[in-house]
């Protein structure tokens, strides 16, 4: 009793010290709230050994006391002695003893990045032995080893060998110089460029450790709609403070090189990637940038697309471009990613064909230190998008993937939307272009044999409290991590690890929220974009709908493009009747999207002009279906309110009352979305909505005229 009295203390200790405001994300540490399984890990658990190099798993060391001592309730010591309940961690290479325990193969297997946590006898005592063969992969060991207490599994007899799928696994940040962020809804960046380099905020210290924790290396800190002033030894000293931040986290820096820089802060006349004196000019950058950051990773770069300069305005082609790069980057072990993301201005092309127009020409022309980066879908993030047929495409060359976190098309961070199963959708699909070649399978590099792998996710990471506006896009970050490291988890697996972490690891709260979230991405396509509809968003600042637009400077920044509704049906004719995107799909895809039979109805109107009164699967007609999409979008979101109203009693107040707020606004939103779009295709349609249904309160001139000039870009 008297035992059971202290530990109830200890954890209102622990537990007080900091409000649930979100800061902390998934690295809470609170103490176990389970008495016996706190019994358990207390004796599991007594002290931590750092063997040999101990500057180098200072991080590793430090997040393991602080996280241990903050879930067993009681200060873990770090002491020389090897006792039982030890966490040992320690290379292989310092220690002939732990070379031994796990043998020369185990460790053969864990390349640079990958660890090992063992339950073993250690000089006759119970030990959990952390080790891998550098002190990255230590860290990751003690970030997965506070996870499995975090979620509260066993760690009785630990047997885990991990090794991440993709070797590239970064944040992509869209922040600007002046601290805005480009289509960034949780505040300013976090990037105080004003006070660096002498002022450090915690901040960036905790931005490391969370990602240290899912396994993320990489941060390109700027937006891909570069500024060259960056480039500029003022501004490389404020990259570098942020890269010894970040070294012991094992995360390097990269920039966003605008490919008009040599003009622009080289003076010279022109930025042709085969003239030798711009090509002298990123040399010396270069080499200038790794005097700065010995170990920077590289640059991601935006060309030619929607206004950003390329190789093209001095008619040479992307791999001219990016193989400059890599070329003044080669010595220094640098790699470079090139965007896919390119659309002409002038070409009236089928937006959906342009990237694979330009680059699948060019396989086999990049450097072998060059990776594309491809976004999701052919178009842009949309709720819903096919595979990018990119995929697939370039086997000679290293495809990385590129995922939007932050909700550009998503509601901003308003909206409730969990993206792994956006993210799965894709990495999951068949691209049929050899045995073995699902997306994941191209982006990892096993179908093709490629060592250089890469997933990044433009960030939703901003200065609020909770760093990602709403509390619900920290699982979004999470999750970008989780998969990069891992392609083979389920959604359901992280979302799981992510509320018991996050929140609590109460059964019936983690039941329900997961099964919310799950789930929320389809609502929100349902609410949104049904059918395979895409691009019908507000114009400019792409919020809320707006499938009427067609004022843009040009035909494929307006929704009319996308859905091309009129009196006999909706949607984009793909197939060889229309622009014949399919023709850049494998046999096997093209086959099936094309055949308005086998064409699944989540892609029907991405490549199908569809008649109003086609008769779908269900027997009912695309009308009929296109209300009945959006009307349960909108109930589901209501459900989504009353499963999360029934959670109160189980998290803190601050959280709940945060989400039901947000959850109201979504709600609002989604009958928004679902009343515009109805009305506005209606008049195409000329057919009613179903009596069954609410009737929109409002008319279609109303929301026509809906108006928002201020919303966040
Ligand atoms: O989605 C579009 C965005 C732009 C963005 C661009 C890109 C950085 O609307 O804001 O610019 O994509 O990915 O380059």
């Amino acid at each position: 009793m008297k035992q059971r009295l202290l530990i109830i203390f200890a954890v209102l200790i622990y537990n007080s010290v900091s409000a649930e405001d979100g800061y902390r994300l998934w690295l809470r540490y609170n103490t176990i709230d389970n008495p016996s399984l706190l019994q358990q890990y207390r004796q599991q658990i007594t002290s931590i050994n750092c063997q040999a190099d101990e500057a180098k798993l200072l991080a590793a060391k430090q997040e393991l006391q602080t996280g241990l001592s903050g879930l067993l309730g009681k200060k873990v010591p770090v002491q020389t002695a090897v006792i039982n309940g030890t966490v040992l961690l320690g290379l292989p290479a310092h220690s002939p003893v732990i070379r031994k325990l796990v043998g020369d193969t185990a460790l053969a297997r864990l390349g640079d990045e990958g660890f090992i946590i063992h339950t073993v006898k250690y000089e006759g005592k119970n030990v959990t032995l952390i080790t891998a063969n550098k002190e990255a992969g230590i860290l990751y060991g003690a970030f997965h080893f506070l996870r499995l207490l975090q979620t509260q599994q066993s760690i009785q007899q630990l047997s885990i060998t991990s090794v991440p799928k993709i070797k590239l696994r970064l944040l992509n940040h869209w922040d600007n110089l002046n601290r805005t962020v480009e289509r960034g809804y949780a505040g300013c960046s976090i990037w105080d460029w004003q006070r660096l380099p002498g002022y450090i905020d915690q901040r960036y210290i905790d931005y490391a450790r969370a990602n240290a924790s899912i396994g993320i290396n990489g941060a390109v800190l700027t937006n891909v709609n570069a500024n060259a002033i960056l480039l500029t030894e003022e501004w490389l000293q404020k990259v570098a403070a942020l890269a010894n931040v970040f070294r012991p986290y094992h995360i390097k820096v990269y920039l966003t090189a605008r490919f008009s820089a040599p003009v622009e802060i080289g003076k010279l006349k022109t930025a042709d990637p085969l003239n030798e004196e711009v090509r002298k000019w990123w040399k010396d950058k270069t080499d200038e940038i790794y005097k700065y950051i010995p170990d920077f990773g590289g640059f991601l770069v935006k060309a030619n697309s929607e206004g950003q300069p390329g190789p093209q305005n001095y008619n040479r082609t992307h791999a001219d471009g990016a193989n400059m790069l890599a070329d003044a980057m080669a010595p220094h072990d640098g790699i470079v990613m090139w965007r896919a993301f390119v659309y002409s201005s002038e070409t009236p092309e089928d937006r959906f064909k342009q990237a694979y127009n330009d680059f699948k020409p060019l396989d086999g022309q990049f450097r072998k230190n060059v990776l594309v980066q491809v976004k999701n879908g052919p178009i842009d993030f949309q709720p819903r998008e096919p595979f990018h047929p990119l995929f697939g495409a370039m086997p000679q060359t290293p495809l990385m993937m590129e995922y939007q976190l932050t909700q550009e098309y998503l509601g901003f961070a308003t909206h409730l939307v969990y993206l792994a199963p956006l993210f799965k959708e894709v990495l999951d699909a068949d691209t049929h272009a050899k045995n073995n070649s699902t997306v994941a399978q191209i982006v990892d590099g096993a179908t093709d044999g490629h060592t250089l792998s890469g997933m990044a996710g433009v960030s939703n990471i901003g200065s609020d409290i909770n760093w990602t506006g709403h509390p619900f896009g920290q699982a979004n970050w999470y999750t970008l991590g989780r998969l990069a490291w891992d392609n083979t988890l389920t959604s359901a697996q992280i979302v799981s690890e992510w509320l018991r972490q996050t929140f609590t690891n109460k059964q019936a709260f983690v039941d329900t929220v997961q099964q919310l979230m799950l789930a929320s991405r389809e609502i929100q396509v349902n609410y949104m974009t049904p059918l395979g509809l895409h691009h019908i968003m507000g114009y400019g600042h792409h919020y809320g709908p707006a499938p009427w637009y067609n004022k843009a400077p040009r035909a494929d920044w307006n929704p009319v493009y996308f859905h091309k509704a009129d009196s006999i049906g909706i949607g984009f004719d793909r197939t060889a009747r229309g622009s014949n995107a399919l023709a850049q799909y494998q046999p096997a895809v093209r086959q099936q999207f094309e055949n308005l039979a086998t064409c699944p109805e989540a892609f029907l109107l991405w490549f199908h002009h569809v008649p109003w009164d086609y008769k779908m699967h269900s027997g009912k007609t695309l009308w009929e279906t296109l209300c009945d999409k959006y009307y349960s979008g909108v109930d589901s979101v209501r459900w989504m309110q009353r499963s999360w109203d029934g959670m109160k009693n189980y998290i803190d107040a601050g959280r709940f009352n945060e989400v039901k707020q947000l959850l109201a606004i979504q709600e609002q939103e989604a009958v928004w979305w679902r009343n515009a779009c109805l009305l506005y295709f209606q008049t195409f349609s000329n057919k009613p909505i179903p009596a069954k249904y609410e009737q929109p309160d409002h008319t279609l001139a109303y929301y026509e005229g809906l108006e928002f000039p201020y919303a966040p870009h």
